[in-house]
């Protein structure tokens, strides 16, 4: 007998979507890759589109997503995802697609094919995972490390004269005529979750309807990288992050 069967609807507090697998996550307690794909899924069931939406998978942490949402998945090289979702929508546009893709991967190797994927508005979601840092590798500086953030390869902290500046990539995008709705969320607690959940679907929706690239910047941690517990991983994401990654929508046509 299915557990669903067992426990009454009015004591149910929460249920997992079944566009999740059962597969044990490989991520690190408190990371924010599970929280995201958990609303991700969510939203393709809610929606009634998971033989409908493809994955494209980037190289870092979340290279491992498709072990994760039972849905169609690619797996691009790094930085290379936005190239390959275009291909796919392309030739599937009646499938629903989206890349999952962090800072390291889409800021940095992938620049080109993120800024020309958006230019041209391709009808593709992103998803944009911010933690500051390349959390697959060992922690190395990413494009969005905040200055004076120690690193493994900023041991002293990340230095303007030596490592440049911070790049708020999702303002540049904001810019480009192809893209229909841009924002910035991020998934520390269950109001922050819900806004996100939200911004998913509408990104999807937007897809349906044509409009040009959906992007979504997740401003999230990455406690292992950071050297810090998962709850002052948080605390510091709020009081370090946000201000210089500031939460909400920039464009919404
Ligand atoms: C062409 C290429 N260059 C470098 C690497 C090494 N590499 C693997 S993951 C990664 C960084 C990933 O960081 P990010 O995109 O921020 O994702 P996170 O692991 O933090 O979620 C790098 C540099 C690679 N696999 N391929």
């Amino acid at each position: 007998m299915d557990v669903k069967d067992i426990i009454k609807p009015e004591n149910l507090v929460y249920g997992k979507s079944d566009v999740i697998l059962d597969n044990v996550m490989h991520y690190c307690p408190g990371c924010t890759h599970g929280t995201i794909h958990k609303v991700i899924a969510e939203v393709i069931e809610e929606m009634g589109i998971q033989d409908k939406t493809i994955g494209i998978s980037p190289v870092g942490c979340s290279v491992l997503a498709y072990n994760y949402l039972d849905i169609d998945w690619q797996q691009a090289a790094h930085g290379r995802a936005p190239a390959l979702a275009t291909a796919t929508k392309r030739l599937m546009p009646e499938k629903y697609v989206f890349t999952y893709q962090g800072d390291g991967d889409l800021a940095s190797i992938g620049t080109a094919e993120i800024m020309h994927a958006c230019n041209r508005g391709e009808n593709i979601v992103v998803f944009f995972v911010n933690n500051a840092i390349y959390g697959m590798t060992g922690g190395q500086m990413a494009p969005t490390t905040l200055i004076g953030m120690k690193t493994a390869t900023t041991p002293y902290g990340r230095n303007v004269e030596l490592n440049g500046h911070p790049l708020k990539i999702t303002e540049l995008i904001a810019q480009l005529p192809g893209t229909c709705y841009v924002t910035r969320q991020s998934a520390e607690a269950a109001g922050p979750v819900r806004k996100l959940k939200k911004a998913v679907r509408k990104a999807f929706e937007n897809s349906a309807q044509k409009k040009g690239t959906s992007f979504i910047e997740i401003v999230g941690t990455c406690n292992s990288g950071w050297k810090m517990s998962p709850v002052k991983s948080n605390e510091w994401m709020k009081e370090n992050m946000f201000p210089m990654y500031p939460l909400g929508d920039m464009k919404d046509e």
